[in-house]
């Protein structure tokens, strides 16, 4: 079949609505697994990313000439942005709000340029990212109306109540893409399927399709779905039930494909538990990217397990150019380390900042995430730990807890916030710190993240 004639379909990524949002290696990789499952049964697939840094704007061309990206070596920067009135229900909040992407004029372009396709299918991300989401589809369902949408991604699968009555979407779809494809193809699409995901062999997914987006500076690899562990805060339980991985070797020949096909130098990884029984992934993996001198380098911006660090792993990780290492030690506090389920303690922490420095990262290469906000967590706390891990040589960055729907700490978190959390996943947002305690005000935020930075 000629392309033009196959069924096409567009994959959006939506944009963001927040008060922040940097873009840390962010790409939509479960999207890109979509289009390349939908490409495998014979569709002609396009890709909107609201989220491309390196477009073009359009909307007031006269004052601001097209400028070159903002961005860092490593594949991150900022994002294009353009400022918005915040939804009432966070009118109260006296910080800018945006919509982080290309502009609207562009995106409306695009959806024109686009056909008409047989479905199209949204991603999301973050639950209180909802009103880009919902503003997306919006778009999508003026400019073409008779094309159903579907929603799926970690909003959709964190609250689908929510999203159901509220983004706009014909269906809302939750959990992980690969089981619903039948019902796309079958029942939304009217086409029988001729290529199914494996989705008991990791290492049968074909890849992500890269080569739809419209420009890459990096790209994301994920070796496993889901963790071995429990954190109460954490949703990873309810996006993957089982932890389940991929062969290293198969890891090590798709990170070997993009540098090759794309010249891509720059990965991130976005697994849960990268480190976790690194015998099984981490050693032999590392040691293949040493030996295959891919000339690349390797960034974790998603937390790793400090418990994990040995001198052997320590040393793999230098000298196969893993750049950007981020550690979740949420906080120093031992009672409340057990009662977030235990998967780190302070030795573990001092024992991996030690190896890591030995074969020569630098203390601000070691970054380690201190979660903020947390139901009944003094200010005091978050200053005993940032204290505490600028004395033993490494970076600390303050995360601030992001409650969500579904967790074991949910109740608590509901409980100790002034908002009405379940209600409206915007009350949800990181940057509201949602649940702190009455010593955690915004003053004393300011000046903890101050002292995080040795300010
Ligand atoms: C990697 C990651 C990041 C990366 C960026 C990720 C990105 N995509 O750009 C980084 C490190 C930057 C990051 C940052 C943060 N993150 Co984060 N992150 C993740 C993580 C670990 C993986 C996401 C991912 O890509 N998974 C892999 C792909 C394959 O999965 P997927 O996108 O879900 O796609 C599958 C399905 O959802 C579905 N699907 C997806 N799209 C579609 C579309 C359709 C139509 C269909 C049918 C299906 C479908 O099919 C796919 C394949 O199975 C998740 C946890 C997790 N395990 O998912 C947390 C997670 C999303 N992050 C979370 C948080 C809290 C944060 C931070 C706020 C942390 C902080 N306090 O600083 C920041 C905020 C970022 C910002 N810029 O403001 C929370 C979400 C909180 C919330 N309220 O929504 C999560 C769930 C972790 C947690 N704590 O439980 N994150
Ligand atoms: S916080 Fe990290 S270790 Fe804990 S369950 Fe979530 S992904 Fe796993």
């Amino acid at each position: 079949m000629p392309p033009s004639m196959k069924p096409s379909v567009l994959l959006v990524n939506p944009w963001i609505y927040d008060f922040a949002a940097y873009d840390y290696w962010m790409k939509p990789l479960g999207l890109m697994y979509m289009a390349s499952y939908l490409r495998e049964n014979g569709l002609d697939v396009r890709l909107i990313d609201c989220l491309d840094s390196f477009a073009p704007r359009t909307t007031r061309p006269a004052v601001e000439p097209p400028r070159p990206p903002r961005r860092k070596a490593g594949g991150h920067g900022r994002f294009l942005r353009q400022r918005i009135a915040a939804p009432p229900q966070l009118g109260a909040i006296a910080r800018p709000y945006h919509r982080y992407g290309i502009d609207p004029d562009s995106f409306t372009a695009m959806v024109r340029a686009a056909g008409k396709p047989r479905a199209i299918l949204v991603t999301s991300m973050m639950t209180y990212w909802h009103p880009g989401v919902t503003a997306t589809i919006g778009m999508l369902k003026e400019i073409l109306p008779e094309s159903p949408v579907i929603l799926g991604g970690i909003y959709a699968t964190l609250c689908p109540e929510h999203a159901g009555a509220h983004a706009g979407a014909d269906y809302v779809l939750t959990g992980a893409g690969e089981g619903h494809l039948d019902f796309i193809l079958q029942t939304i699409m009217g086409l029988a399927p001729s290529w199914r995901p494996d989705t008991d062999n990791l290492d049968a997914l074909p890849y992500p399709a890269w080569d739809l987006v419209p420009h890459a500076d990096q790209l994301p690899i994920l070796t496993s779905r889901g963790c071995p562990y429990r954190c109460p805060y954490c949703a990873a339980r309810m996006l993957n039930e089982t932890f389940r991985r991929r062969e290293p070797r198969r890891v090590a020949d798709e990170i070997a494909h993009w540098r090759g096909r794309m010249g891509i130098r720059n990965f991130s990884f976005y697994d849960d538990a990268l480190l976790a029984r690194p015998e099984e992934m981490a050693i032999p993996l590392l040691q293949d990217i040493i030996g295959r001198n891919l000339d690349a380098d390797f960034h974790c911006p998603n937390g790793l397990h400090l418990r994990e660090i040995t001198p052997e792993i320590a040393r793999l990780l230098f000298r196969a150019r893993f750049r950007t290492l981020r550690f979740g030690l949420e906080t120093t506090d031992g009672e409340r380390q057990r009662a977030l389920g235990g998967k780190v303690e302070n030795i573990h922490f001092e024992q991996a900042t030690a190896y890591l420095r030995e074969v020569g990262y630098k203390p601000d290469d070691i970054a380690v995430y201190l979660l903020c906000g947390l139901p009944g967590q003094s200010a005091w706390e978050i200053g005993e730990s940032i204290r505490y891990v600028r004395a033993h040589g490494a970076r600390p960055i303050l995360a601030e807890y992001s409650p969500i729907p579904g967790t074991a700490l949910w109740d608590a978190a509901r409980q100790a916030s002034p908002y009405p959390l379940s209600e409206e996943p915007l009350f949800q947002n990181n940057s509201l710190l949602p649940c702190a305690h009455p010593t955690l005000t915004a003053r004393e935020y300011r000046e903890l993240k101050r002292r995080s930075r040795g300010l």
